[in-house]
């Protein structure tokens, strides 16, 4: 070998270790940065934390997201429907209410079935703690409230399938095992009055959110002292919007599969913490640690 050829090898290696130093720097800062956020909900250094759920959270329950390979949105475009958001629109609803309720049961909260996951959990921990906020959530399966939560603690952002409404005659009607049967048998719920499809009181695309949640997210944001957001791609706005509605001053983490949302996890001294991976395996670490305490 040259001496040309061991210089360049002995750089080659001084860059690779240099490349590893670098992401071992940057995780223990993730750790540190996250240790900190526990540290500071343990010792009530924030007392108005908000958690914002997205499908993620609910996908070791067995409930499949939207995006993720071999999610909702895939298993529609198998079935042959390329726009996943056509099943979950007002307009096409009011055309061809049939196929929606083609691929309803997916989604239909049946706690026999569903139950909440670890990341539910560590959720009503914080709540058990006193330092829960509020939590702002995406989901329709009603996990949170199954995992205990209050219900003046949770914002339902896009509904859920707890009641249904006639689009028509405005007929109103709590979830009964009636309707919960005709939906796994993928049939269309009526409306008893006028025989047109009941409509679940999920936000569908084209749909105003509730009003609960234009009441409570703007001065629940700015009354926010730590921001956690947990597996959503945060695709769907107004939702994903909010992260940017806490002051600027307060830290914001993100737990999900990969980066995403309006963060700025690389600039220098950044308030934002991202943690990559599964959300129940993070949440199983934090919940561990505040029941230690
Ligand atoms: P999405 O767009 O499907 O994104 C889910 C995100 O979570 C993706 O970035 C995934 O990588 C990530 N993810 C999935 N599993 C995990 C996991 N175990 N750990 C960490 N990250 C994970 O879903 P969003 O919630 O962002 O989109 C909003 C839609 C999805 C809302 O309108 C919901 O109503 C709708 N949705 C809800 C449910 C439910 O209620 N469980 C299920 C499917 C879709």
């Amino acid at each position: 070998m040259s001496e040309d050829d061991l210089f360049n090898d002995r750089i080659e290696h001084l860059i690779d270790e240099l490349k590893e130093l670098k992401i071992d720097i940057n995780k223990a800062k993730t750790k540190r940065q996250t240790d900190n956020i526990i540290n500071g909900i343990i010792a009530k250094k924030f007392e108005n934390v908000i958690v914002m759920l997205g499908a993620g959270a609910s996908t070791s329950a067995g409930i499949p997201d939207f995006r993720s390979p071999g999610g909702l949105y895939d298993q529609l475009r198998d079935a042959g429907i390329n726009q996943g958001e056509t099943v979950f629109d007002l307009k096409y609803f009011q055309k061809d209410p049939s196929l929606f309720y083609r691929f309803a049961a997916m989604l239909l909260p049946d706690i026999t079935k569903f139950q909440p996951t670890i990341t539910h959990k560590f959720v009503k921990k914080l709540n058990d703690r006193g330092v829960l906020l509020r939590c702002y959530t995406q989901n329709i399966d009603s996990l949170e409230m199954h995992a205990g939560l209050p219900e003046e603690k949770v914002v339902y952002a896009h509904g859920n399938f707890n009641s249904f409404y006639c689009l028509k005659c405005g007929y109103k009607s709590e979830l009964t095992d009636e309707m919960k049967a005709t939906i796994q048998d993928k049939k269309i719920v009526k409306c008893p009055k006028d025989d047109s499809a009941l409509k679940p009181s999920v936000v569908f695309f084209g749909e105003n959110l509730p009003k609960r949640y234009h009441e409570l997210s703007k001065p629940d944001f700015q009354k926010c002292d730590c921001l956690i957001v947990i597996g959503t791609s945060l695709k769907v706005y107004p939702f994903a919007g909010l992260v940017n509605d806490v002051k600027l001053y307060i830290p914001r983490l993100l737990v999900n599969r990969e980066e995403t949302g309006d963060f700025e996890f690389r600039k220098k001294n950044s308030r934002d913490i991202f943690i990559q991976g599964n959300c129940d395996d993070v949440c199983k670490k934090w919940l561990e640690t505040l029941e230690l305490e």
